[in-house]
Formats: C-alpha cells, structure tokens, sequence
C-alpha cells in the first residue's frame, strides 16, 4: 500500500511513492527554451507569443498526464487530478511561467512543472485521494510588462477593480485593460473570473528563493512566513526638450537630471531604512523612458518605474510617501512638473501558520536541513492567501541571483523540492477540513 494512516491519524506516502526526476528536469528543460536569448536568458513576458507558447506546452503536459484541464477567460490553467470525492475542495499547487525580460530558468517554471511532476507521481502510482488536485499556471504574475503583478491569481482571488489597472501601460504604451479587454474581460464581468473560495481546500507554491538565505545557511529547504509586499509607481518629470550645444546651463529644464537626483535618492533612502532592525525596505527603479532620448537634445520627460517593497506595510508606506514628496520638491526646485501614477500598492501577506509545521515534519521525516523565513520576492501565493490556505516551499538560488541569465538552482535541490511538495500536498488533502 502506498499510503499509510499512522495511529495520530496522519497520512504518510511510502517511501515508493517518489517523483520522477528524469521527467522533471525534461520538462523543465523544455519550458526554458521557449524565450531562450542570449547569454542563456529567457524572456517571456506576459501575453507575447513566447509566454503564449509556454502555456501551450504546459496544457500538452497535462492532457498527456491524463489531467483534466480547464483554461479560464484571462488565460489561467488548471489540471485536474480527481479524488474519491469529486465535488469536495481540491489541493492546488502551481506558479506562474511567465518570466521578466531576459531572466532566468527557474523563477515559475520550477513551481509549475514542480506541481504537475507531483500530481503525475500521484497518478502513477494510483495513490488514493479524497479530495481533488489540481496544478496551475497563473497568467502575468511578472510586473515586467505591464508594472501590474499576480494578474491571473489577483483576478482569481477577486483582487482586481478595472480604475486598479488605470496606469498599469507598458513600454509600448500598451494598456493592460485593453489587452484585457481583446480578451472580452470587462469591468462587469471581472467577478466571473473569481474562483469560489470553498472550491480550494488549500494552495502550495513551490519557488526558487530568489536570494541568498538558503545557500548561506547551507539548508535545502525554506518554509515561507510571510511574502513582501510592493507599492509600484510611475513618475514622470516633464521638463524641456532642447538643444544640447545651445541652451545654456542655467537655462535647463532638463528632466533626466530631475530623475536622477529621484533614483539617488530612493537608493539613499533604503539603505538608511535597510539597516534598521525591523522595518527593512527597498527599493528599485528598474525601467526609465526618456523623451526625445537623443544625444544632442535635453531630454524634456523621464518616467520612471518605481518598485518599493518591505514586509513591515507601515514602513514601506512611510517610504513611498517620502518618494512622492521628494519627487514634488526636485520638480520645484527645477521649475519643472511631476506627475505620479499609482500602479499598485498591496500590504505584506502572511502565510497559513498551519501548513508551516506541516511541511516542517515531512523535512524532518527526511532530516533535510529547512530556514523558516520571508519572502523578499512577490508571488501569486500572497494572493491565493486572500482565498484559502497558501504555503510556500523553497529551493535554494546560487549566489542568491534572480531575473538574471545566471538564475540557477541544483537539480537535486529542485527535484527535492518538488517531492516536499508532494508529500506536503497528500497531506493536506487528507487533513479533516
Ligand atoms: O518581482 C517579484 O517579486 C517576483 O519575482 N515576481
Ligand atoms: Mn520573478
Ligand atoms: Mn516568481
């Protein structure tokens, strides 16, 4: 029998029951080069043919398992593992494949081809279940494209009012909700796309750490407290666009300069708030688009995206209000305008404290070494948490290096992570709900 009920009314899988590495890695392999680019980057950004093709390869994956899939209206994918009772709450365990522009292998993908390697094993080997599990894939849970993160798993927790998508644009000057909309997702029919809370009994992501922790403490496991939160903006300093050989210093309404002093201070400001005890923040400008962006004009307009995230919600709010200000007086101070778009602001998200233990004992069942510990990074699990039960397992990042090409995790480890995962999900589906 490969499931065993231990006299505490625990469920344990038999040792027989291990996942199938060689198909793992396999698929993983073939996740990772759709996107491929150079230096061994990927970049499937949300809604481009390359992302698009990912989740065809993934709904492959599934019908071959033998799963049930279902595909819902924004693009979200899910494959179905029925249990002896169908109509009962189901374990969901999934991620995201979309990825940031030239990024790594492994952030999603892991946790995707993770869960789906889980419920393939659990098929395999007919391992009776009472409820239902299902994998899925959330669409656009990168902020790469639009600024707007966890779209697919935000819509499904009910997350998401239409005026919430008003500024989220992308490079391209492409919005989100008329993408949305050329998918017949409007305002009114938002709600449709919500998942009944009481059709998930709970949610499990496996993901790469994407720091350094796990390395540095030489553990093969992270069980995930609480995920930070980010508070995204878009500013943009519009000054005068004018000739370089001409217009004289004191003259300028240069608006690049106006950003930089911006960027400066943000790095000032996080690093003064990092080296506090609690309350640690940081924050990034990772993309800049400046008009007419030729050497010989001043440039007139510089946006910048803003992205300030901490775990503590009070000191990353306090942050984000000292940003905005900062922004207002360099705009005065050079006679020039500001205009500050909110993308989005979310607060911190605790994880399910009772999965924590959970996952805990499957490790020390197998005496591999686990962190308790935050996650610095967002994922869809921080929206999942606004539904049902979420928990996240870690695997470690080499040098703790992410949304890069030199994103790596050891296969072992991933393939470690992927049986914690599965272990974790039968015996959430045999807890009494
Ligand atoms: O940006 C993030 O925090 C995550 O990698 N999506
Ligand atoms: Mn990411
Ligand atoms: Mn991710």
């Amino acid at each position: 029998m490969n499931l065993r009920r231990q006299e505490d009314q625990r469920y344990l899988l038999s040792e027989s029951v291990v996942i199938n590495k060689q198909r793992l890695l396999s698929d993983l392999n073939a996740i990772s080069r759709i996107g491929l680019g150079d230096h061994g980057s990927v970049t499937r950004l949300v809604f481009s043919i390359k992302e698009l093709r990912s989740r065809q390869l993934l709904i492959h994956l599934m019908t071959q398992a033998g799963l049930k899939v279902h595909v819902d209206r924004i693009g979200n994918i899910f494959g179905r593992l029925n249990g002896a009772n169908p109509k009962a709450a189901a374990v969901l365990a999934g991620s995201h494949l979309d990825s940031v522009r030239q990024g790594g292998k492994f952030d999603g993908p892991v946790g995707v081809i993770g869960a789906l390697e889980a419920v393939r094993t659990l098929k395999d080997n007919r391992v009776p279940l009472p409820c239902p599990v299902e994998v899925v894939c959330f669409v656009g849970e990168e902020s790469s494209r639009f600024g707007f993160s966890t779209l697919g798993s935000s819509l499904l927790a009910g997350q998401v009012r239409m005026e919430d998508l008003a500024n989220a644009v992308d490079a391209h000057g492409t919005k989100l909700e008329d993408v949305l909309a050329s998918m017949g997702v409007y305002r009114d029919n938002l709600p449709s796309l919500r998942r009944d809370p009481n059709s998930v009994k709970a949610y499990l992501e496996l993901h790469i750490e994407q720091g350094p922790v796990l390395e540095a403490k030489k553990k093969k496991i992270g069980i995930v407290t609480a995920i930070a939160a980010p508070t995204r903006l878009r500013v943009i300093f519009t000054g005068q666009a004018d000739h370089s050989g001409t217009t004289p210093m004191e003259m300028r309404k240069d608006a690049l300069v106006a950003a930089a002093q911006l960027i400066t201070y943000i790095e000032e400001l996080c690093s003064k708030y990092s080296a506090m005890e609690k309350g640690r923040v940081v924050g990034t400008v990772g993309a800049m688009k400046i008009e007419p962006g030729v050497i010989n004009a001043i440039p007139g307009k510089a946006e910048l995206s803003v992205d300030i995230r901490s775990i503590s919600g009070e000191a990353k709010a306090r942050v984000a209000r000292l940003v905005q200000s900062r922004a207002r007086e360099i705009a005065a101070t050079r006679n020039i305008t500001v205009e500050i778009l909110p993308i989005r602001s979310e607060e911190p998200v605790a994880l399910d404290e009772s999965l924590l233990p959970l996952i805990k004992e499957i490790c020390e069942g197998k005496r591999v070494p686990y962190e308790i510990m935050p996650s610095g990074a967002g994922h869809d699990a921080m929206q999942m948490a606004k539904i049902t039960r979420a928990g996240m397992i870690f695997v470690p990042s080499k040098k703790g290096i992410s949304h890069s090409p030199l994103e790596w995790t050891d296969p072992e480890e991933i393939c470690l992570g992927a049986q914690i995962l599965l272990e974790t999900m039968v015996r959430v589906a045999y807890e009494q709900s």
